[in-house]
């Protein structure tokens, strides 16, 4: 399988590129607005056609590229049913399998850091796009949107820490340039969840985080309901 993660520097989020190099096929996750140039220009030099745009969520700190990227390649984009973006072509949850040439991604459902916020799972569970779900040694805000800390630590149990321990973790951001964990290694070193910490734990170390909220929140939410275009140019 091709594989490719991809930095955006202003807001630290990972995009990933998986293709299949005998079929051609290939899936986005979470392209940023701003670099839908650097990611075509990436599937057309692999000699990739673009099948899926998928979105761990609805994003709070940029403008995703899948609305772009369907306009500019015919792809389709799915996101949570759970994420009131009505202009995705899929509203995918739980048992929904989004295929790519020999490949999958399963979805599971894992809610908490927003209602609408799922992880993408290669269908052999050798890797888990956990989005804002969990990141390395930390995990995504429970303080706006629908945020609820009770929620995410069953998400993250549940559906995260019940793959494999060798399962590769990929999130959604990194912010101190690290690239890839384990389950193993999260289960054990997360700070915040790690060494068996209780639900009690986890609340009230999130509830002490205390974190300014992100610079382009209020323009990013609505815009990434509409798949990051402005109404007019949703289709
Ligand atoms: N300063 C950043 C804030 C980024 C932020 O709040 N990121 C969210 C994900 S959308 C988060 O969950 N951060 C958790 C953390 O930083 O521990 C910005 O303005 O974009
Ligand atoms: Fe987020």
């Amino acid at each position: 399988m091709i594989f490719r993660q991809l930095f955006d520097r202003d807001t630290c989020t990972y995009t990933y590129l998986l293709g299949d190099e005998e079929t051609g096929d290939a899936v986005l996750i979470d392209p940023v607005l701003e670099n839908v140039e650097r990611d075509l220009q990436f599937l057309k030099e692999l000699g990739l056609t673009l099948r899926y745009v998928c979105e761990t969520h609805v994003h709070a700190d940029h403008v995703t590229g899948a609305g772009l990227l369907r306009q500019k390649t015919g792809c389709k984009t799915c996101v949570s049913r759970n994420a009131g973006a009505e202009c995705a072509d899929r509203q995918v949850g739980d048992g929904s399998l989004v295929e790519f040439g020999r490949y999958g991604l399963e979805v599971r459902e894992t809610p908490g850091h927003t209602d609408g916020c799922v992880t993408y799972v290669l269908q052999d569970h050798s890797m888990a796009f956990t989005g804002d779900t969990l990141f390395i040694r930390g995990c995504g805000r429970t303080d706006f949107q629908q945020g609820s800390a009770e929620r995410l630590y069953r998400s993250i149990h549940d559906a995260i820490f019940t793959l494999p321990d060798e399962c590769r973790i990929y999130p959604g951001h990194d912010y101190k340039g690290r690239t890839v964990s384990t389950v193993a290694e999260e289960k054990q070193f997360n700070p915040r969840l790690g060494g068996g910490k209780s639900v009690e734990d986890f609340a009230a170390i999130m509830a002490a985080l205390d974190l300014a909220p992100p610079a382009r929140l209020e323009v990013s939410v609505p815009a990434n309901q509409n798949c990051g275009l402005s109404p007019a140019l949703a289709h």
